[in-house]
């Protein structure tokens, strides 16, 4: 008798499927790394799980973190593309989209063929690249640039501030014309670069340098004047723009304004403008508030509640990490050299990639203040949009890849201990969390279990990126 021949690789039965738009009990069939088929009573797979009613969410999309990017000696990232990947996948993200980062003097196609050589054979799920614009020369606006879009970096982040990486506002134009000519998406750090320096310059002649006074070098304003300009740029060029690591409420209020105005203005937030505040920077001058030492800055509580407002009313479009992994205890990461330094010398940047997901999912959809679908949409549906890479990934669909989350919701505390990035903290060590991840599958492979990882270094691939659908298209 021949061997029964099973039409489905996996099934997963009973599942509590939850897209951006709707939530419903189905099975999902699973073959050749896609969804096949959705709906009840499904034929056999080669492989079944029971969901048994627990939620499954698309596969989160972390359009926004930093792995094994470049920086100068002695500051080194905690997380290359093995061990940042194994981190996205024990926290249910199954795409990261990090920044191919363009050195001034090096051409953007230098940049990029460094970092296919820093993922190559190392991932552990999907990725694309963002491109980092710092050196828009004729060359790079009038070649490189328009021809790395054609080729499927439709997306790059251009610095407002940070020496080596920001632009001025001719070169912000020059740029955003370019994303208008060729459909990308452009990001933006908004931060004014001439106020923070002048504001750490007097925080230092003041003897201010602990780690706390990086907040007061970065104060909202700082943020709200950029934010401004970013905007009235892109209105001046007539190109959408996406505001990435918003903060608080006088960012929110200029966006608020563009969009009142029919500008196309999007917006990302990040984890720690809704769970670190300002005091996680220190209360007094000890070192260890070099750990949550981010730009921008977290802020109060009151910017909390206004970040959570703009992730239910649609202001945000994309909830990200921005994980820019660095060790505390190391002098590659926030000791510099192995000293404790001034604030204006700590590398920027905190973990989060594992964590950003169950704390949403904790803190939002369990604690009742944002919907399993306005989760996975920001999570999700809208990062995979934005950056061009909707259908396939951020949804549960016949034919989209098998990119899946099942949620185990259960009590436990964040340790860092048992998180899988090479960073030696968490900033939300100790947190109690109402969920985690309890199996996650990458174009149908389980790579999390709940338990353990199942690695495969080098089963991640390139992803090309599309026009992003959120873009108006050009003709
Ligand atoms: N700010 C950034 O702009 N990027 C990386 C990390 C950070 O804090
Ligand atoms: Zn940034
Ligand atoms: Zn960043």
């Amino acid at each position: 008798m021949s061997q029964t021949a099973h039409p489905f690789d996996l099934v997963i039965r009973n599942a509590r499927v939850a897209t951006a738009s709707d939530t419903f009990d189905a099975d999902i069939g699973i073959a050749g790394g896609r969804i096949l088929q959705l709906g009840s009573g499904l034929a056999s797979g080669a492989r079944e799980i029971d969901a048994a009613g627990r939620v499954v969410t698309p596969g989160g999309v972390d359009a926004h973190c930093h792995l094994d990017q470049p920086m100068a000696p002695p500051v080194r990232m905690a997380d290359d593309f093995d061990s940042g990947t194994r981190s996205a996948a024990c926290g249910g993200t199954t795409t990261v989209i990090p920044f191919a980062a363009q050195e001034k003097g090096q051409s953007l196609r230098a940049a990029v063929a460094d970092y296919h050589q820093r993922a190559e054979g190392k991932a552990h799920v999907d990725y694309a690249f963002h491109l980092i614009v710092s050196d828009p020369t004729p060359q790079v606006l009038d070649e490189e640039l328009p021809a790395l879009i054609r080729e499927g970096y439709t997306s790059f982040k251009i610095y407002m501030t940070y020496d080596d990486l920001k632009l001025d506002d001719g070169q912000i134009l020059d740029v955003l014309a370019v994303a208008r000519e060729h459909g990308a998406m452009a990001m933006i750090h908004a931060e004014n670069a001439d106020c923070i320096e002048w504001l750490t310059k007097r925080l230092e002649a003041a003897g201010r340098t602990a780690p706390r006074f990086h907040a007061q070098a970065r104060p909202m304003l700082v943020e709200r004047e950029a934010t401004h300009r970013a905007i009235a740029l892109s209105e001046l060029v007539d190109v959408p723009i996406l505001i990435v690591h918003v903060s608080g409420k006088e960012a929110v209020e200029q966006i608020r304004w563009a969009r009142a105005h029919g500008l196309r203005v999007f917006a990302e937030t990040c984890p720690q403008y809704l769970f670190l505040t300002t005091e996680d920077l220190g209360i007094d001058d000890s070192y260890h508030g070099a750990r949550c030492v981010c730009s921008p800055p977290p802020r109060d509580r009151s910017n909390q509640e206004v970040i959570w407002n703009g992730l239910n009313d649609g202001l945000f479009t994309v909830f990200s990490s921005d994980h820019a992994p660095f060790r505390y205890d190391a002098p590659e990461g926030k000791k510099p050299g192995g000293e404790e330094v001034a604030f204006r010398h700590i590398p920027n940047g905190i973990p989060g990639l594992e964590t950003r997901l169950p704390l949403l999912y904790s803190e939002g959809v369990l604690a009742g203040r944002m919907s399993l679908n306005r989760f996975v949409e920001l999570t999700s549906t809208n990062p995979a949009k934005a950056y061009g890479l909707h259908p396939r990934k951020g949804t549960i669909a016949v034919g989209s890849d098998a990119d899946l989350v099942v949620w185990d919701e259960r009590e436990r505390v964040l340790r860092n201990a048992d998180l899988h990035h090479d960073v030696d903290y968490t900033p939300y060590e100790g947190r109690m969390l109402r969920a985690w991840p309890g199996l996650t599958l990458a174009r149908g492979e389980v790579v999390w279990d709940g338990r353990e990882f199942h690695a495969r270094a080098g089963r991640g691939q390139f992803l090309r990126c599309d026009a992003p659908s959120l873009l108006p298209r050009r003709a």
